[in-house]
């Protein structure tokens, strides 16, 4: 019977899973894009499935859909729901815990201390777990969101050795995570050869995500050293595929 994630000290669990080798997959909820029924269907099979987390952000938000749809995780499953917020409006109590994120690939200043200034105060208040993590942007084959908005440039694909100096500069500042994400949609993933660099130069627990499509996809990115791998949008068109993409990356637990 496999350990679940419980609800406190997350970023605990997260760092003795890696310790011991044991592969996360965790599922991307875009309130925005989530409709009721969706929701509800997705949070029932990911519960089924045995996936480890939900993460629950999106790079905009048009409406209020984030407490409700944190609410309804809550009421449906056991499983932690992480913020992983597009903007700094993105907070909520109803969360287990926050990705803190620092976007240590670009240089826009709001967005490496900026928008943690304007946070600070309403966190050291909240309930709700911080947990700092280094935000990666890898190239994915064509400008998404993210990189539009956070106005930044990803870091190229084909060089490795400037994501794992990056993650380096992250563990050195005492951030607990590294995320190495090619965007929502991104036509390629990160590739394996990048994740495998990083995952020689640091210790941290490593996330990763984007543009993951399939079981294979996503088994791979886990076996060349990512902690938790991360898919949202094949979910988004094929709910069902959640339980082949949990199968994949937990059966490297059990190699
Ligand atoms: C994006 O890493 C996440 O920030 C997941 O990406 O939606 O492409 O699976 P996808």
């Amino acid at each position: 019977m496999k350990a679940r994630i419980l609800h406190k000290n997350i970023i605990q669990q997260l760092i003795a899973a890696k310790q011991s080798n044991r592969k996360l997959f965790v599922v991307l909820i875009d309130p925005d894009k989530a409709e009721a029924g969706d929701l509800q269907d997705i949070i029932t099979k990911a519960e089924a499935a045995a996936v480890d987390l939900f993460f629950v952000g999106g790079s905009l938000m048009v409406s209020d859909s984030m407490d409700r749809c944190l609410e309804t995780i809550r009421s449906k499953s056991h499983i932690p729901s992480v913020l992983f917020p597009g903007n700094p409006i993105q907070l909520s109590e109803k969360a287990d815990a926050l990705l803190y994120l620092s976007l240590i690939s670009g240089r826009n200043a709001e967005l490496l201390i900026g928008n943690h200034v304007v946070t600070a105060p309403l966190l050291m208040r909240s309930c709700v777990e911080v947990m700092p993590t280094g935000y990666m942007l890898i190239d994915g084959g064509a400008p998404t969101t993210v990189s539009y908005i956070s106005n930044t440039f990803p870091i190229p694909a084909n060089k490795p050795e400037i994501a794992m100096a990056t993650a380096m500069a992250g563990q050195l500042l005492g951030l607990k995570l590294i995320y190495m994400d090619a965007g929502s949609g991104a036509q390629n993933p990160v590739p394996a050869k990048m994740i495998a660099k990083v995952r020689e130069a640091i210790e941290l627990p490593i996330i990763v995500g984007g543009g993951i499509r399939t079981p294979e996809q996503a088994a791979k990115a886990a076996a060349a050293g990512a902690d938790m791998i991360v898919v949202g949008n094949q979910l988004e068109e094929n709910a069902e595929l959640v339980f082949e993409m949990a199968r994949a990356v937990h059966s490297l637990n059990y190699a």
